[in-house]
């Protein structure tokens, strides 16, 4: 009987936890993202003034649930130098939210190398991919058509994972709702895929 209530209690209760990094350059607004959906996501949590993020030296955690899922995020760093401490964090994740700064067009190419670095990377393999348009609220931005074509020639890379280029703005949390949603939807369905060929020994 106990069993029975406890297994009851579990599929009624538990939740199966993911862990989703979230990369992209400095100022991309990544850190603003993850207050913004703590804020959409937890009912708990007060979220903090916007305006007072300041760039990230190391990483920030935060947590939220979405139906049966939890998800882990890990926001990192994102300046040059902390881009090496990128790649530690791989082996563990389920999912990766790839943010773009649609206002600088200047650093859209610098942008692109990190990516293409970091969708190379053999433990990303399979790993689901949101990437975002960010701070579309700024006129005369880059659209997700343009964000899309400068990045066209990545397509190989990506491969077959399950890829959405999202607009968002994190200020406001326009489009963060359905980016997470969409993650949520990916990580679940990955986790029940069968093993990649290459990890049957
Ligand atoms: N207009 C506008 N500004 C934004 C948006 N999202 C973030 N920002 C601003 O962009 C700047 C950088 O935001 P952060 O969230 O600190 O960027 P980050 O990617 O975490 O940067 P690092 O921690 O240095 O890697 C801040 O001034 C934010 O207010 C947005 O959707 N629209
Ligand atoms: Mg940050």
């Amino acid at each position: 009987m106990y069993t029975l209530l406890s297994g009851l209690y579990k599929y009624m209760f538990q939740k199966d936890e993911y862990c989703v990094l979230i990369l992209g350059l400095d100022n991309a607004g990544k850190t603003t993202f993850l207050e913004q959906t703590k804020t959409k996501f937890s009912k708990s949590y007060k979220g903090m003034n916007l305006s007072k993020v300041t760039t990230t030296v190391g990483l920030n955690i935060g947590t939220i649930d979405v139906g049966k899922a939890r998800l882990m995020f890990w926001d990192l760093g994102g300046q040059e130098e902390l881009q090496s401490l990128w790649d530690k964090y791989y082996a563990e994740s389920h999912g990766v939210i790839y943010v773009i700064d649609s206002t600088d067009e200047e650093r859209l190419s610098e942008s692109k190398e990190a990516f293409e670095k970091m969708i190379c990377s053999e433990a990303l393999e399979g790993v689901p991919l949101l990437i975002l348009a960010n701070k579309q609220d700024v006129p005369n931005c880059l659209s997700v058509p343009d964000i899309k074509t400068a990045f066209s020639d990545s397509a190989p890379k990506i491969g077959k994972r399950d890829c959405l280029v999202q607009p968002c703005t994190a200020l406001t949390g326009d489009g963060v709702n359905e980016g997470i949603q969409w993650m949520v939807k990916c990580v679940m369905r990955n986790i029940h895929r069968p093993p990649r060929q290459k990890d049957i020994t």
